[in-house]
């Protein structure tokens, strides 16, 4: 991180606690509506506001806070909560940043803050992702209605008889897998299921994948398309999404290694140099692990071992601004699964000339 960096995101705590010290001098009922634990809580939501914040003035990417915004007024909806406090403090938060000495990043800020203010007195309706017109549309609200009630041998048989029905895994990765996971994600925002709800839904979803990967990913031999490394950065805890991409890969030949979350920064470096992949892919989903991404990438870039390795990144933030990969230092991005088979293979072809430039030239006696 650069020094500016650091200072972005080192005030957080500090301006957490005087925004909230004075939301609860000029607005005193909400000592009296949520008592001292409300404090503490409204403090931790101003920190949590201000790492989106932060996270999106050091990528220049307004959108990622504007997103950010939508989705905590829906979140704030299914909890009844009063949407005039979050605005507030959104405007408290402003008067702070007013005050900090002029330069790029304040002036960054403000625009971004103005931009989520605006936000917030817009609708926020998420509608559905399950919908009937879209491939295995029925199959998908049934699979999740079964997981929803707790039938996981009904959702495999849903599964069974949609393959021998001659749907494809892919189809099934992408319109049941991911659909179903999509929605878990809407109910538990809107609190329509619960936090256990989400869970055995995700932990069913994992075992199916297991199952399929069983009976026919497995049983097929990589033909060496490609060598695929892929790993969740920093703290990130969604894996699902990078287990699925990894899983099409090899249904796509590939030779795979999967690492999963909470990957050690410098184990991670040490499978990369030793399995040399022709392609890195790094997932985050959670917009306060970009600047972790991009550090992981800058960490990666400096050593020389790691010079042929294409990197492309995905999840959440980066379907949220499609051009924030280039801000991390990637390669490439997609937005899904199927899109980054393709996106891998775009990146090969453009780095095998590269490579065999460079093994020409090392033939010749020169330095690569
Ligand atoms: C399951 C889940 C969890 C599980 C994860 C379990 C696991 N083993 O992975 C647990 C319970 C741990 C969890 C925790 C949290 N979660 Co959660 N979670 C989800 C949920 C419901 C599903 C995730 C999933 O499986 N998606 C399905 C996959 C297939 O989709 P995907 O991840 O987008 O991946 C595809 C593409 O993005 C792309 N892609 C992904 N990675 C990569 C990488 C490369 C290189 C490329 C090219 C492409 C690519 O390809 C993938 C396949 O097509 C989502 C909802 C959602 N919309 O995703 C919420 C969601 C992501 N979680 C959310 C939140 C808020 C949290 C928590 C903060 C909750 C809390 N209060 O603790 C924590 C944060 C944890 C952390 N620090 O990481 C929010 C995020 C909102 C936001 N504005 O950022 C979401 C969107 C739910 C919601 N609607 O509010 N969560």
């Amino acid at each position: 991180m650069t020094k500016q960096e650091d200072a972005l995101f080192a005030g957080i705590e500090e301006l957490a606690l005087a925004v909230t010290e004075e939301q609860y001098r000029i607005q005193p009922d909400l000592m009296e509506r949520y008592g001292s634990p409300g404090f503490e809580k409204s403090r931790r939501d101003a920190v949590y506001t201000l790492h989106y914040l932060a996270e999106s003035v050091d990528m220049d990417s307004p959108s990622l806070f504007v997103h950010y915004i939508g989705w905590l007024k829906q979140l704030l909806a299914g909890y009844g909560l009063n949407e005039a406090d979050i605005r507030i403090k959104l405007e408290l938060i402003l008067d702070q940043v007013r005050m900090e000495p002029p330069g790029e990043d304040r002036d960054r800020a403000i625009r971004t803050l103005e931009m989520g203010i605006v936000r917030m007195s817009e609708p926020a309706e998420e509608p559905s992702y399950i919908r009937e017109d879209q491939p295995l549309g029925q199959a998908c609200r049934i699979y999740l209605d079964a997981l929803l009630g707790r039938d996981r041998a009904g959702a495999y048989a849903l599964i069974d008889s949609v393959m021998e029905q001659g749907a494809t895994l892919r189809e099934v990765y992408r319109y049941i897998f991911q659909t179903s996971q999509y929605e878990v994600g809407r109910l538990w925002q809107t609190r329509e299921i619960s936090v256990a709800d989400e869970h055995y839904c995700s932990a069913v979803t994992q075992s199916a994948m297991s199952r399929l990967y069983a009976d026919w990913i497995g049983q097929k031999k990589t033909d060496r398309s490609g060598v695929l490394v892929s790993a969740c950065v920093g703290g990130e805890m969604h894996e699902i999404g990078l287990r699925m991409l990894t899983d099409v890969f090899e249904m796509e030949g590939w030779e795979t290694h999967y690492l999963g979350s909470r990957m050690d920064e410098e184990q991670l470096l040490e499978t990369v140099a030793e399995k040399q992949p022709d392609i890195l892919a790094l997932s985050a989903t959670m917009t306060f692990h970009v600047h972790l991404m991009k550090k992981q990438i800058a960490r990666l870039r400096a050593d020389r071992r790691l010079s042929e390795v294409k990197i492309l990144v995905g999840g959440l933030p980066f379907n949220v601004d499609s051009t924030l990969w280039r801000r991390v230092g990637a390669d490439g991005y997609a937005p899904d699964a199927d899109r980054a088979v393709l996106e891998a293979g775009r990146l090969m072809r453009l780095s095998r000339p590269e490579r065999e430039r460079k093994t020409d030239r090392e033939a010749e006696g020169g330095h690569a």
